[in-house]
């Protein structure tokens, strides 16, 4: 099959002419854009991220490492690594049932932007993202910006602060609560559906920053800034429902352009529920979204057959994207699973289901809804549980199957990355399903694939859409010296193919994969 990088990559020759063309192009997506409250916000950049891995709570020279040796190699376009600000160090355990002192949530519990954090230092963040653009990898930040702490007064960084007092970078001021602009009657969010709360009050205790004022979003973007120019191409802004749109534009309005001469990539969570403009739907303006309700629709229709009592099979899902009541494909980033849904496996698939998240991921790279986004993190059994660490919290060293999943290397994962890299955004056509398990369709006339979520494999006659000839699965094998390494699919002259789907597993092949 061609090289997967063919589509995301430039030939060192070409990086030049692609340089002055991106700088055309973002010269061109200058202009203020008005937006529907009168804010002024730059216009956005046009890329999409192409398919990401969120490496999860993996410390910087793990990334940097993986990026080399896995991610650049497999087509992998992007990596999202964990909040790199200074966080939250617990000193003592809580009551009762708190028997973690290092949670992996100390992250989200801003202190300062130096970026000492568990995952290793500033040094060390900057050298990864330096590697990783090497490899052809752009790196993406998860950027904690609504809030600071709720707890503690100790950090990685070694900055001592009190409450709603950070020596240096904010104080009283700076947060909502203080200044008499949260309305509930404890500071905390009681009405998730009431606005003023869900974006001024301090969600689970953690002190709310006041985005709205210059002071606040000067050091938000001075923040932001500092990782762009160490490399970073964009943004998962956490909490970012828990900020006005217009805030979130301001802040983005001064952030710089990226070594490619673009506009940061900005992907909001913005979790499904609450009213009007609270809706993901209401944040498009601002950037992107993260695809929640899909990774949702996505257990529904796996889980079915795995007696845990859902509805839903594989070939419900053949309705994927608006039409499913889903935000637009072009504005979302897709997933099955993250760092907050894989601890609510009853209504998101994990890497705990085994077979059926693998084939969960490969399918969502078949369908090519959004831009989507692998997930590999630790394993753990209680859901506050630490990354695998030193015992003062620092992040130890990535090793694969001991104590961290590592899916986005499977080889069928990794076959998908590429079928979807080659496939492009063809169309897709052909689409059979046998109204339960097994479902099969074509992309245009550059690939066609089938998945089985059933327990036994099937045979199927469907029409692939492509010429006749000897094709190789590029899922179960490859092409090799002119033959196949697994399975062949003989296309008759009409596009027909007779094919067996293995259990739980995917036949792909392309134009290119043809003997
Ligand atoms: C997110 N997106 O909006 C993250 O994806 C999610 O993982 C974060 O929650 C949340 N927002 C805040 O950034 C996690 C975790 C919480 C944890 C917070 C802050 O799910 O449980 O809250 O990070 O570390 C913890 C305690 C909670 C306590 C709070 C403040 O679990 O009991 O609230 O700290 O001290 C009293
Ligand atoms: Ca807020």
């Amino acid at each position: 099959m061609d090289s997967p990088r063919s589509r995301g990559r430039t030939r060192p020759f070409l990086r030049r002419t692609a340089a002055l063309a991106a700088a055309a192009l973002a010269a061109s997506l200058a202009l203020a854009v008005p937006t529907a409250d009168g804010a002024v916000a730059r216009g956005r950049s046009t890329q999409e991220p192409g398919v990401t891995v969120s490496l999860w709570e993996w410390n910087w020279p793990s990334i940097a490492r993986e990026c080399t040796d896995v991610l650049g190699p497999a087509g992998y376009d992007g990596v999202q690594v964990a909040p790199p600000q200074n966080s939250l160090k617990r000193t003592a355990l809580g009551n009762g049932s708190d028997t973690v002192l290092h949670p992996w949530w100390e992250v989200y519990q801003a202190v300062s932007y130096d970026l000492t954090s568990r995952m290793g230092t500033e040094a060390q963040f900057k050298k990864m993202v330096k590697a990783c653009r090497k490899a052809g990898v752009k790196v993406y930040v998860d950027a904690v910006i609504n809030h600071t702490t709720g707890q503690g007064s100790t950090s990685y960084g070694g900055v001592d602060y009190q409450p709603y007092t950070y020596a240096g970078t904010y104080d009283k001021g700076d947060f909502h609560a203080p200044s008499g602009e949260c309305p509930s009657s404890d500071g905390g969010i009681q009405d998730f559906n009431a606005k003023a709360q869900v974006w001024n009050c301090n969600l689970v205790g953690l002190e709310d920053l006041r985005t709205g004022t210059d002071d606040v979003q000067a050091e938000l973007a001075g923040y932001l800034n500092k990782l762009i120019r160490y490399g970073v191409s964009g943004f998962r802004v956490d909490a970012a429902k828990h900020m006005p749109q217009r805030d979130l534009d301001a802040i983005y309005a001064r952030l710089n352009r990226t070594a490619d001469g673009v506009r940061p990539y900005w992907v909001l969570e913005v979790l499904p529920g609450g009213p009007g403009v609270l809706r993901p739907e209401a944040y498009l303006r601002s950037g992107d979204v993260l695809g929640v309700d899909g990774a949702r629709q996505m257990q529904q229709a796996f889980k079915s057959y795995t007696g845990t009592g859902n509805v839903g099979s594989l070939s419900s899902l053949e309705v994927f994207g608006p039409e499913a009541g889903l935000t637009p494909g072009a504005k979302t980033l897709s997933f099955v699973t993250n760092h907050d849904s894989e601890r609510n496996r009853n209504d998101y698939l994990s890497s705990q289901d085994g077979p059926t998240f693998i084939l969960a991921n490969q399918w969502l790279l078949a369908q090519g809804y959004g831009s989507p986004q692998v997930y590999s993190s630790f394993t753990w059994e209680q859901a506050d549980a630490s990354p695998p660490a030193r015992p003062d919290g620092r992040v130890t060293d990535t090793v694969c199957g001991q104590g961290w999943t590592c899916d986005h290397r499977n080889p069928g994962i990794v076959a998908m990355v590429g079928w979807h890299d080659y496939v492009g955004k063809a169309k897709r056509a052909n689409f059979w399903s046998d109204d339960a398990n097994v479902v099969a369709f074509s992309k245009g006339n550059r690939g066609w694939v089938a998945l089985n979520n059933g327990a036994a494999a099937k045979q199927v006659r469907v029409q692939t859409g492509l010429p006749g000839g000897r094709y190789c699965d590029v899922v179960g094998g490859a092409p090799s010296a002119g033959a196949c390494t697994g399975t062949v699919v003989t296309v008759g002259s009409t596009g027909f193919a007779t094919v067996t789907v293995p259990a739980k597993g995917v036949v792909a092949i392309t134009r290119a994969s043809r003997r």
